[in-house]
This record gives C-alpha cells, sequence and structure tokens, in this order.
C-alpha cells in the first residue's frame, strides 16, 4: 500500500517535471503535485535569496586560491536510479532506495536525493577533457520524503564538491611522485589561507583510519595528503562563512547572542557507500554541535566507471547542506520561509550581503486532530509516517506547520490499531479562517479513507 500514490482521488498516468513528460508506474511513483510544484523554483540560482547568497559566497572562497573548480549549477532534480544510488554502489537494499524515503517519478526515474547523483557525470567530464579544470562544485536541489516542522522540508540544497589528481606512477627512484609534490604544495597554500583568515578554526579529529579503513590502491602518504586537503578546504568553508556572521554580530548595537572567539569544528567518522575513508564535520554553534557536511576519498570504482584507467587518480567529495548553514546566518526561525512569495521575506536580502532577518508578525496557529483505524490491510502493510504527511501537505501545502502522531493503541477486543496525527495549521503570511481549516480537514479525511482505506473516527 505504502507508494500507492493518487492525486486528489484520481490515478495519474503521466507527470510532467522541468518540461519532460513521465509515465508513471503504479507500484513506484510516489511524487505528488506539490513536490513537482517545487521543482523549478531554483532558489539557490536567486542572488538576493539566502541559499543563493551562501552559495555564491562559498564557492567565491574555494576559487579564491586556484580556481581549481567548474561550477554546474544547472542539472535538473529528475536523475536515474542509476546515477542517485547504482553508480555510487548503494547496496540494493539500502533504506535509502526505499519508497518511504525517497520521490520515485516511476520505476526508473526520482528526484535526486543527494548532489552526488551527478558526480559520475562531472568526473567523465574531468576524465575527458570537457573541464578543463581537476575539480568542480554542483549546488542544486534535493528532495527527502520526510517529517514536516520548522527544520524540515521535503526539498533542501546540497553542494557537491570534488577534486581529482592524477597519480604519477612513474616511480624514478630517489624522486617523489609528482602528484604527491603538487599536493604538498597545494595543501601547504590551503594551510596558509587558513591561518590568515581572521576567526580561528580549532579543530577536534580523533578519527583514525583503524575503523574507517582507505582504499587498498592508495598509499599511505597519499591518504594523508588527500584527507588534509580535503579537511583544510571544508574548514575554510566554514571559517569563512562564520566568520561573517560573527562579524555582523559585533555590529549588532543590541546583540544577545554570545560571540565566540573562535571557531570550534570536529571531525567524525562516517560512512557512504562510495567514499573510503569517510568523514562528517560538525560545528559548534551556541550550544549545539551541527552537523554541515559529508565527505570522503572517492572510491576507485567511482571513477573507473567515470572512465578514468584502474588506480590512475586519487579524489576527494564532500556534500554540504545549504539550508541548515543559511538558517542559521541569517537568523531565518522557519525554513519554509525560504520558500514563501512574500515580498516581507524577499526584501530584506540583497545581493553577497549576509544580515539577521527581522520576522514579521506571524500569524496564530490551529491545532487540529485526524483519528482512525487501520484495516488489516493497514496493519500489515504498515502506513509510513511519511505517508500520511504526504497526504496533509497535498491537501494543505505550506499552510502546514508540523504534523505529528501523537496516539497509538489497540483495541484490547478487536486488536484492531488506532492512530491519531495532530497538525499544526498555520500561515506564514495570512491568517487562516477556521472554515477554510475546516475544509482542508475534511479532504484529508477523505483522502486517508480513499487512499488506503482506513476508518476515519
Ligand atoms: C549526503 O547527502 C552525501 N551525498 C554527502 C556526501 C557527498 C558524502 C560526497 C560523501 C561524499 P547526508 O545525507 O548526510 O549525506 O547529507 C549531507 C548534508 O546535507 C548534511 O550534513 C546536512 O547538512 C544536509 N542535510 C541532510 N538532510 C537534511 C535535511 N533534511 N534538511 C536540511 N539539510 C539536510
Ligand atoms: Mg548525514
Amino acid at each position: 500500500r505504502c507508494g500507492t500514490v493518487r492525486f486528489y482521488s484520481q490515478a495519474v498516468k503521466a507527470v510532467e517535471i522541468n518540461g519532460q513528460k513521465y509515465v508513471t508506474d503504479s507500484s513506484y511513483t510516489n511524487v505528488t503535485p506539490s513536490i513537482i510544484g517545487l521543482t523549478g523554483r531554483s532558489l539557490h540560482l536567486k542572488e538576493c535569496h539566502p541559499v543563493g547568497i551562501l552559495r555564491e559566497a562559498i564557492e567565491k572562497k574555494l576559487n579564491s586560491i586556484d580556481s581549481a573548480f567548474t561550477v554546474y549549477n544547472e542539472f535538473k532534480p529528475v536523475v536515474t536510479r542509476f546515477e542517485n544510488f547504482d553508480s555510487l554502489g548503494f547496496p540494493e537494499d539500502h533504506p535509502g532506495r526505499s519508497k518511504s524515503d525517497t520521490y520515485y517519478v516511476n520505476g526508473e526515474y526520482l528526484l535526486r536525493t543527494h548532489t552526488s547523483a551527478h558526480e559520475m557525470e562531472c568526473f567523465n567530464r574531468i576524465k575527458s577533457g570537457k573541464s578543463g579544470k581537476p575539480g568542480f562544485l554542483i549546488s542544486a536541489d534535493v528532495y527527502r520524503r520526510d517529517e514536516i516542522d520548522r527544520t524540515h522540508y521535503p526539498v533542501f540544497h546540497q553542494m557537491e564538491g570534488c577534486r581529482v589528481w592524477k597519480r604519477d606512477r612513474s616511480e624514478v627512484s630517489g624522486k617523489e611522485p609528482a602528484h604527491i609534490t603538487r599536493l604538498r604544495a597545494e595543501l601547504a597554500n590551503l594551510e596558509e589561507q587558513l591561518s590568515r583568515q581572521a576567526t580561528k578554526v580549532v579543530v577536534e579529529d580523533d578519527t583514525s583510519l583503524e575503523d574507517n579503513p582507505k582504499q587498498e590502491y592508495m598509499t599511505d602518504i597519499e591518504v594523508d595528503l588527500c584527507s588534509r586537503h580535503l579537511k583544510r578546504s571544508i574548514e575554510l568553508v566554514m571559517t569563512e562563512v562564520f566568520q561573517r556572521k560573527i562579524e555582523s554580530m559585533k555590529k549588532l548595537e543590541n546583540n544577545t547572542s554570545e560571540i565566540p572567539s573562535e571557531l570550534r569544528v570536529r571531525w567524525i567518522k562516517a560512512y557512504f557507500p562510495w567514499t573510503a575513508p569517510s568523514w562528517e564535520i560538525e560545528v559548534w554553534w551556541q550550544g549545539d554541535w551541527l552537523e554541515l557536511c559529508g565527505c570522503g576519498l572517492v572510491r576507485e570504482e567511482v571513477l573507473q566507471r567515470a572512465g578514468f584507467e584502474p588506480a590512475s587518480t586519487i579524489s576527494w567529495a564532500f556534500g554540504l547542506g545549504l539550508d541548515r548553514i543559511a538558517m542559521l546566518l541569517f537568523e531565518i526561525p522557519d525554513i519554509r520561509l525560504f520558500w514563501t512569495n512574500d515580498n516581507r521575506f524577499h526584501d530584506q536580502f540583497q545581493k553577497q550581503v549576509i544580515n539577521t532577518f527581522k520576522p514579521y508578525s506571524k500569524y496564530p496557529g490551529t491545532v487540529r486532530d485526524v483519528a482512525f483505524w487501520l484495516t488489516k490491510d493497514n496493519q500489515l502493510n504498515k502506513i509510513h509516517e511519511n505517508d500520511v504527511m504526504e497526504i496533509v501537505r497535498n491537501v494543505a501545502g505550506d499552510l502546514i506547520e508540523s504534523v505529528k502522531l501523537v496516539d497509538q493503541f489497540e483495541h484490547p477486543k478487536t486488536g484492531r490499531i488506532s492512530q491519531c496525527y495532530r497538525i499544526n495549521y498555520q500561515s506564514m503570511d495570512r491568517n487562516i479562517t477556521n472554515s477554510e481549516i475546516n475544509k482542508l480537514q475534511e479532504q484529508v479525511r477523505n483522502q486517508l479513507a480513499e487512499t488506503y482505506g482506513v476508518e476515519v473516527r
């Protein structure tokens, strides 16, 4: 049952996304009209939008040293399963592939869940000489089925960054391979850049290769230099961005938050199917560690799939979340504000400027519950929390502040299971009337009954 999709009570045979028609497949398709409606927004390309301003600032910093990155920001969100998962070595049973996590257009196409979906294509552009640079940056909107609340939205933005070095395997005795010399020089350059940043980074890193092993084909020195180059590059991005925030906090007259004198970051071990070893960086900001970026040294299989000869290159990759950083830099209290069309939001931002968002008056919210008995079929096949979210979102779009499963119990005699979801309706830009909410609530109840056969109470 989970994943069977009907748009407003009728089954849809084809969908159109970014001008392209796709035939749907009832056993896969779970994209909805409300999600498709977001695929053309390209917030990351808007130069006066927090996500666009942040993207540009990071690209500029990373290319300020030796301009090593080609920038690709126009990739469309529909990709193949192969690009999103197989090309990166995701196992067949990886949870990321499931219909409860991913928006499928049909059995072959899906909405990318990360910018890594374009790695193979871009590595190939380096290999084939189409890109004259040894690296690339890709920014794009990515889609994941998820809960809805202030910090979660089914669309967010990532920036992928990759670098490649061709290995010199000439083995002239007594002479260091050319790529090692080059890497050393590049690393020294990066470290020098970091030391010149006004804000110092304090790095905690007690990760080891013992439980995060290197790939066979790479030498210890390559792993060491390449990992350090990767980590210092990401640290440079983090100081650049947070330093700008710290500077603007200092300028505020009535700043109440504590102004850090240095930036604390820590590296922790991670796992991604296409990198080894792998890490995540966390940044300490106002009392919390924030996970901002996953990364690692690219697996040889991925590079080979992109056309490189076996063991001919070494490479790193990272994937950075833009929205969380943008929310914190611009002090945006609710992620849905990024998607509003209200000028009271958009008029506050200027090209290349990181400023503090001033909230405009909030409209009061209204809470309504919907409770239902699951059928035997539902109990066997499970309605996923995300399936209920999806129905609510489809009916009421951005009028939803949050949806939560608040109660579940089993009837002592019949053994039937009842679930109750609490829906918080709230608009970012207007008052919603009671009669409007009643209508929405009615539609939610009808669609739940129609799609899942549940008995609404
Ligand atoms: C990835 O998506 C990997 N593709 C990253 C990567 C690239 C690893 C290249 C190795 C090599 P992850 O799912 O952890 O990993 O997401 C990466 C970043 O995106 C996170 O650190 C976080 O900053 C951001 N992110 C993830 N989920 C969300 C979400 N629901 N809302 C906002 N930001 C998110
Ligand atoms: Mg993660």
